[in-house]
């Protein structure tokens, strides 16, 4: 299965706010997790994200804190960098849509695509009636423009989406609607868009979508849920006409020779997936592989992209980039040829993540009302791996679920600590200790020790088949399973009472759970890679033994270790108090 290729996304976060424990839940820890096991495996990976600094969001934002744009955004842009990088999550780049260095690029790929989707003929021009702001002297879009819902009455209802229900909405649907800018009540009028004809794609959407309900070789089924969802889109309701510009002047300007287009840009949403390609082309430009090279990433066959997102982002993943994709295409097929856009191989779907706070009920996450856990802040006071073990020991695969503290300290100091970190530690003390610090001689084996030794490579597999498989919560359960085998094994051999009676059969138990330790460092690697590569350290062996298929290689006797430190640290539930 070596060298497979592959192109890995992670949505690219809005550029007007920090990172939560819920982004990273729902889209960058999944997509690190897939791509260090690939690379351990020995697949060719590129691993893409950045910020989405386009759109009303940033602007808005900027307005209300009294900054530019281009302040606030690259300021977003270094802090979401500072948060990726100190869990450990990272990628080969991380541009931004609108960043010194990426915006030139981008235009240019964002606008060829465009142009390209115009002459195909898959974009029909309209002039509608929108919401005008008489004070501000410019049109509404998006979130300028907040109401009451139609659906839920909620008043949290913007231009783009209700705030409380979740559904998408028009401006024009909404009770009441106001100017965000100014607060003055809107006037309606004309102005002129252009709106992708996803009903002329729709069959074609939906027999994509279709084959990914099933296992295809090397490219597993998608979430049931995902495929349904979007499959319902269109099966259900049929797809509406989309408008993909905006009357905004932040943003990519609409590249058509007409003066309608004059003082427009196109929609956040259909440039910021075209970001994934366009830091693609600046990654592989500053490789100094020329910026076309992207086209070996996006434009073969043979390089399977997948997308890891948040559920709120599914329509635009599952049906408009992939919409987008086939409207630019020449042929008809599903896919595309050699040299077309490839459609996303996987789109793999996060649900939600809750915040509980003790003695709470069990909230939603959220920046105004405080109930956030920002990546920043967890990290001045805890290490990264914790985090990472309980995100993914609870993450959001097939719903929602909590962020609960209590239960996050407790699975530290229960499983991490007295489970990983203890097998690691009592094992390379006791060497240390009692051998000198050298792997002892494995002696005559036993049946006991053939099986710990045999449940390595029988987890690594296991391992392997859930996380090529999307299923990351089942995968670290099954690595966890073998630190507690090992642990079992410890127990049942008990080196600390032969030690007295026979040091061969001591040394021979006291082998076998380094052996142990050392697969761990390779199958946990994807999920807690600071504990990995201490743990390689302490063994003293170097990071190629990161490689998978090197996970049942045993350390040679006499080989010297290094010193055994800690890998966790117990945390005290007095230490919520102050993380609120
Ligand atoms: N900026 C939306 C979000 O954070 C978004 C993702 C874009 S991915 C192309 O919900
Ligand atoms: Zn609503």
């Amino acid at each position: 299965m070596a060298n497979r290729r592959f192109l890995i996304t992670g949505a690219l976060p809005y550029s007007n706010g920090r990172l939560h424990v819920g982004h990273i839940a729902g889209a960058y820890l999944p997509a690190d997790i897939y791509v260090r096991y690939l690379r351990a495996a020995g697949d060719e990976v590129r691993f893409i994200c950045g910020s989405d600094d386009n759109g009303v969001a940033a602007l808005k934002t900027a307005r209300e804190e009294g900054t530019t744009v281009e302040e606030l955004t690259a300021r977003f842009n270094r802090s979401q960098r500072e948060s990726f990088a100190g869990l450990g999550i990272v990628f080969d780049v991380y541009g931004g849509t609108h960043q010194p260095g990426f915006t030139e690029i981008h235009e240019r790929l964002s606008q060829d695509l465009f142009r390209r989707i115009y002459q195909k003929d898959y974009f029909v021009k309209k002039t509608t009636k929108q919401l005008y702001d008489v004070e501000a002297k410019q049109f509404l879009p998006d979130r300028f423009v907040q109401g009451t819902c139609i659906h839920c009455k909620s008043p949290n209802a913007y231009g783009d989406q209700c705030e409380d229900c979740g559904r998408s909405l028009d401006a024009l649907d909404l009770i009441d609607p106001k100017s965000t800018m100014t607060g003055t009540k809107p006037e309606l009028r004309e102005t002129v868009h252009w709106y992708l004809r996803l009903d002329r794609l729709q069959k074609r959407l939906a027999e994509w979508l279709r084959t990914k309900q099933r296992n295809a070789p090397l490219s597993p089924a998608w979430r049931p849920a995902t495929v349904n969802f979007s499959l319902g889109q269109i099966e259900n309701e049929g797809l509406p006409e989309r408008c993909m510009t905006r009357d905004l002047d932040w943003g990519v300007p609409v590249p058509l020779d007409d003066p309608d287009a004059e003082g427009k840009v196109l929609y956040v949403w259909f440039d910021a997936p075209i970001g994934y390609v366009s830091f693609t082309a600046k990654d592989c430009e500053d490789r100094g592989e020329g910026w076309q090279a992207y086209e070996r990433w996006w434009k073969d066959p043979d390089c399977r992209v997948v997308h890891f997102i948040g559920e709120d982002n599914t329509i635009f993943h599952a049906i408009t980039w992939p919409a987008m994709l086939l409207a630019s295409h020449d042929s008809d097929s599903t896919q595309g040829q050699a040299g077309e856009y490839q459609l996303p191989a996987t789109v793999c779907v996060n649900a939600f993540l809750n915040i509980k706070f003790p003695g709470k009920e069990e909230e939603k996450i959220s920046k105004s009302r405080g109930t956030a856990i920002w990546i920043e802040e967890y990290l001045t006071r805890f290490a990264p791996d914790p985090l990472r073990y309980y995100l993914t020991a609870i993450a959001p695969e097939r719903q929602r679920t909590a962020f609960d503290l209590e239960d996050f300290i407790q699975r530290n100091n229960s499983e991490l600590l007295a489970k990983l970190g203890n097998l690691v530690n009592r094992t390379l003390t006791f060497a240390k200790k009692y051998f000198d610090g050298n792997v002892p001689d494995p002696g005559d084996r036993q049946e006991v020790d053939l099986a710990q030794l045999a449940a390595r490579q029988a987890a690594g597999d296991k391992v392997a088949d859930h996380i090529e498989h999307f299923r990351f919560r089942a995968g670290l359960e099954a690595a966890m399973e073998l630190a507690s085998k090992g642990n079992e094994y410890f127990d049942v051999t008990a080196p600390y009472r032969t030690r007295k009676t026979d040091l061969a059969e001591c040394g021979r138990a006291v082998n076998v759970c380094i052996q142990t330790v050392r697969s761990l460092a390779t199958i946990i690697g994807p999920f807690l890679p600071f504990t990995a590569r201490s743990i390689l350290q302490q063994l003293a062996i170097d990071d190629d033994a990161l490689a998978w298929s090197r996970l049942a290689e045993e350390i040679t006797p006499g080989h010297a270790l290094g010193e055994p430190t800690y890998l966790f640290r117990k945390i005290e539930p007095e230490e919520l108090d102050s993380e609120q």
